[in-house]
């Protein structure tokens, strides 16, 4: 029988009871959060028997355990992995562990900085319009462990895996695998750009002959990456023509099957806001071509598809002042994006936990669109300094997300568009950025029409 020591008991943790316990392993929960932050968790896995609590820190003795399960979101630099790492104690992710237990031959991995959640969601339309049985996992907020068990060998795994989830794989070796771009982010994880897109990249380096490797040469760092894994590798651009990938000419999405070019379907049928949607669709709809599926089937999902919660999501429309809420815009480089897919005159609410992200690039973004800034979180002071460094004063500090809709609202007129897109994670505010995201959509449904 298996020990496994399961770090952290969140959504990861509580798949990982779930499916191990089925395995009939041997299961210790350790958790920072005591008993009382976790009793509602705990009360919901009464039914699992045997399970062995140690709460309320960060550390346990690890002597007599096989595999120690980390959930993504806990930092790598804590002690107790040095102690494990001493000890010989494989530390794994759930991502690597539901790879090793099931029994899926479809396993399509999405990895990137941002764009990730509207890939996946996307090849998942696809697939389901063309009939496949399809779960989608992962960093979109569902415990990579949930389905293993229920699911079949011809069923498609489509998995948003996120760096923290790849650092720790060592054996994952998806059939198809994407990366949308990679710029900074998590650098406080991960300690430095190098180490973060080296675990982004891990998602490619057990791939080999038979399987796919798609990548958007419009992102800077990946059209300079070199790839040798032996996989079939497919490059989307919306200007760059490949032998082997997916491209847009003339208004339309074109797949080129080893220079064999074949139309998929007009960019004016993509109901996806902004240039940055447009290289996702060119991602999906090469991955999904890649491994069968027919371009009709392609045509029909992408266009009916409508975006993801979240992501630059429509919210209400006042009097003529427009809501958009983008929560998932939770590093710089996502709020530049929302804030070129949204139409001027912006008031960007922003701020939140600090990752030790760099903001001069976004503030140098704000002339170009942006007539008022609102800033909360840890990080207010900090985007405020960077914004006056590029000489954009239009600022407003405040304490929460309500204080920052009312002031939006009233600072607005008919033809302004207020868009939430905090360029922070959440943390510190909330508990994740859903939560923000409808705290944000709950305050703006209260606004009263103006007379
Ligand atoms: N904990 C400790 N000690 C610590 C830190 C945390 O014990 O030092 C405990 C917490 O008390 C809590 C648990 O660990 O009980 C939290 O674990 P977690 O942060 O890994 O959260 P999960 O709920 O398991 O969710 C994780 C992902 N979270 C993170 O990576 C931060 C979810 O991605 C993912 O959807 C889920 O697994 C299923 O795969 C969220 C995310 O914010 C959406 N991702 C980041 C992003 O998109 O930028 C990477």
């Amino acid at each position: 029988m298996k020990k496994c020591l399961i770090f952290g008991l969140s959504i990861t943790g509580v798949s990982a009871v779930k499916a191990l316990s089925r395995l009939g392993w041997d299961l210790t929960i350790l958790d920072s959060r005591t008993e009382q932050e976790l009793e509602k968790t705990i009360e919901g896995l009464k039914a699992y028997e045997n399970l062995k609590y140690h709460l309320g820190e960060n550390d346990i003795d690890l002597e007599g355990f096989d595999l120690l399960l980390k959930s993504p979101g806990i930092k790598p630099s804590l002690a107790i992995f040095d102690k494990a790492k001493e000890l010989g104690i494989e530390v794994v992710s759930d991502l690597e562990l539901a790879y090793r237990i099931s029994n899926t031959k479809h396993i399509i991995a999405v990895s990137g900085t941002n764009g990730k959640t509207t890939v996946v969601s996307l090849i998942a339309e696809i697939l389901k319009t063309a009939g496949k049985k399809t779960q989608l996992v992962g960093n979109i907020g569902v415990g990579m462990l949930d389905y293993i068990f229920e699911s079949k060998e011809d069923d498609y795994f489509v998995i948003e895996t996120s760096s923290f989830q790849l650092e720790h794989t060592s054996t994952f070796k998806p059939e198809a695998s994407l990366i949308t771009n990679i710029t900074p982010d998590h650098i406080d994880w991960h300690g430095s750009f190098e180490a973060y897109a080296n675990a982004k990249r891990k998602i490619l380096n057990n791939q080999g002959e038979g399987d796919i490797t798609v990548i958007n040469i419009d992102d800077q760092y990946l059209s300079q990456m070199e790839i040798n894994n032996g996989a079939r590798l497919i490059k989307t651009s919306k200007e760059k023509i490949n032998s082997d990938g997916a491209f847009v000419q003339n208004g339309k999405i074109f797949v080129s099957n080893n220079g064999h070019n074949i139309e998929i379907m007009d960019v004016s049928d993509i109901k996806l806001l902004g240039s940055h949607n447009l290289e996702n669709v060119l991602s999906a709809v090469a991955l999904t071509y890649f491994i069968g599926i027919e371009p009709e089937k392609i045509k029909v999902a992408v266009s009916n598809f409508k975006g993801v919660e979240h992501r630059i999501e429509f919210v209400r429309d006042i009097g003529g002042v427009k809501f958009y809420n983008d929560s998932k815009g939770t590093n710089p480089e996502s709020t530049i994006k929302a804030i070129e897919a949204v139409e001027a005159p912006i008031i960007l609410i922003g701020g939140g936990y600090d990752k030790e992200a760099n903001f001069d690039e976004l503030s140098e973004h704000y002339h170009k669109k942006v007539y008022l800034l609102i800033l909360m979180g840890a990080t207010r002071d900090k985007m405020r300094a960077s914004a006056l460094r590029s000489s954009f004063t239009n600022i407003e500090l405040v304490d929460n997300m309500e204080e920052a809709v009312k002031l939006a609202f009233y600072s607005s007129e008919s033809g302004t568009n207020v868009l939430l897109s905090p360029a922070c994670a959440s943390w510190g505010m909330y508990n994740n950025f859903e939560e923000r995201g409808r705290d944000f959509k709950a305050i703006v449904g209260h606004l009263k029409e103006r007379i």
